[in-house]
């Protein structure tokens, strides 16, 4: 098989540079309310002194600000679920163990506005109450731990943090040990209390059972940045700063064949076509061919989708999803069958073996398509693929085994003569 082979996630040394190459002028960031360094913290104080904590999740509900790891859970939701937990609140833990392939959104974050994310955290400790603040933090992100433990240390000389804080509230750096899914909220807390990093079943969720058992609340990098303009600005600023029905700002991490790979800041909903252009097109004027909208765990879509918008709703009702904003242009001339099933091994490869389903199918369904490309296909393949990815879906319990085998099958959908009517027949060898 002829193909050019493309990297969709971003080598260490490339996203280092993201988000401290000199050529890069630093970026004033919408989402940052500030304009100085002075004034951080001061939404934090003018909340807390103004004591009203129902009026601050109003803010946040009214806002419709919802969860930026990939699920989209209504922010102000989850505070108020933890806030009313049965017992004392145990721990707020930004989850910055981004390992979506392509994601590189939160690194840049917490290299050039780690205070709004210490901030978002404060925030959320005063709402809820919480006793101990974490950052659970991806291994490879060394430089942004040496900025974030700064960014810590700042704070606490400025009395935020530790004995200056009324409680003694402080935060903490936890590195991950490794792998894509200690990033899942629960196999996270067992990394936590030192077990084997394996998702727990859901219910209950972190916010009434995480952290030893206690209230936990768990938010993406990126969404306790948010909270500080919201709550700085307001809700309507936040509504206002979104396209059509969509609200707010979105950070986007963009790859593949685009002249001008970055993270770009844009009003939620802003069109998969004008993104393209905001990253300087495809690469040497050639045409598209498809896009991932989300990350590795999103469907593909084709060309013709371009226009789609890029919120959680557009893309849902467009076959794909938002995930966790990290879109990946694909030129034609690529093979996008080798692609998907890069991304496929890549999920069998980081399944944590505690769902059957997960475990064998994902392995199942790469040995399927390898031996028809090989030139042997089984009869029914397609068939067989939307069936296994059926049972995957209902069956297994974290995020990876439910979307492990949706772009295989939606590049069945999207793209059928390209691939499946080749691989059916067994013309693909
Ligand atoms: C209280 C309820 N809390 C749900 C909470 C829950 C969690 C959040 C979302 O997967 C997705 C996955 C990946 N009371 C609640 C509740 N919650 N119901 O809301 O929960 P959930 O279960 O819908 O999703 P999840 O387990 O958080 C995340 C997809 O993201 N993904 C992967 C992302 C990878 C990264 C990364 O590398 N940074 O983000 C990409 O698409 O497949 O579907 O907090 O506790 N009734
Ligand atoms: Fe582990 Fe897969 Fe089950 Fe998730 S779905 S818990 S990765 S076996």
């Amino acid at each position: 098989r002829q193909h050019t082979p493309l990297r969709i996630d971003v080598d260490a040394e490339q996203r280092v540079k993201l988000s401290s190459n000199p050529e890069h002028a630093p970026r004033q960031w919408p989402l940052d309310p500030y304009s100085t360094p002075s004034q951080h913290y001061a939404t934090l104080q003018r909340w807390a002194a103004s004591g009203d904590i129902e009026e601050l999740l109003n803010t946040l509900k009214s806002a419709g600000l919802r969860g930026m790891g990939g699920a989209g859970f209504p922010t102000g939701v989850k505070w108020e679920a933890c806030r009313a937990a049965d017992r004392a609140v145990r721990a707020v833990i930004c989850n910055a163990d981004e390992s979506e392939p392509g994601t590189f959104k939160d690194r840049v974050i917490l290299a050039e506005l780690p205070h709004l994310v210490i901030e978002g955290m404060l925030l959320a400790a005063w709402v809820t109450g919480a006793r101990e603040g974490i950052i659970y933090l991806r291994h490879e992100y060394e430089p942004e731990r040496e900025r974030l433990e700064a960014a810590l240390r700042e704070a606490r000389d400025r009395g935020l943090l530790g004995p200056g804080h009324p409680t003694g509230f402080d935060i903490r750096v936890f590195v991950s040990p490794g792998g894509y899914i200690l990033g899942e909220e629960t196999a996270l807390l067992e990394a936590l209390e030192d077990r084997r990093g394996e998702p727990r079943n859901k219910p209950p969720f972190p916010v009434s059972r995480g952290l030893g058992g206690e209230p936990t609340l768990i938010n993406n990098v990126e969404t306790l940045a948010a909270c500080v303009g919201i709550l700085h600005h307001g809700a309507d600023w936040w509504r206002e700063q979104g396209r059509g029905q969509a609200a707010g700002l979105k950070l986007l991490a963009v790859s593949g064949d685009v002249e001008r790979p970055d993270v770009y800041c844009v009003p939620m909903g802003t069109t998969a076509r004008e993104l393209l252009a905001l990253a300087g097109g495809v690469q040497g004027g050639k045409p598209l061919l498809a896009f991932f909208p989300g990350g590795a765990s999103t469907n593909p879509l084709p060309a013709g989708r371009l226009d789609t918008p890029m919120d959680w709703d557009s893309l849902r009702e467009a076959g794909s999803a938002l995930g966790s904003g990290a879109v990946t242009f694909v030129a034609e001339g690529r093979d996008l069958l080798d692609l998907v099933l890069a991304q496929t091994r890549f999920f069998r490869n980081e399944s944590c073996g505690k769902c059957v389903p997960c475990r064998v199918g994902t392995q199942k369904a790469v040995a399927l398509v390898e031996s028809a490309i090989a030139g042997d296909p089984v009869d029914g393949l397609p068939e067989l693929l939307r069936q296994l990815n059926g049972t995957l879906a209902r069956t297994s319990i974290c995020g990876l085994g439910q979307v492990a085998l949706a772009p295989l099958v939606a590049l069945m959908q999207h793209f059928p003569q390209q691939h499946w009517q080749a691989l059916a027949t067994g013309e693909a060898g």
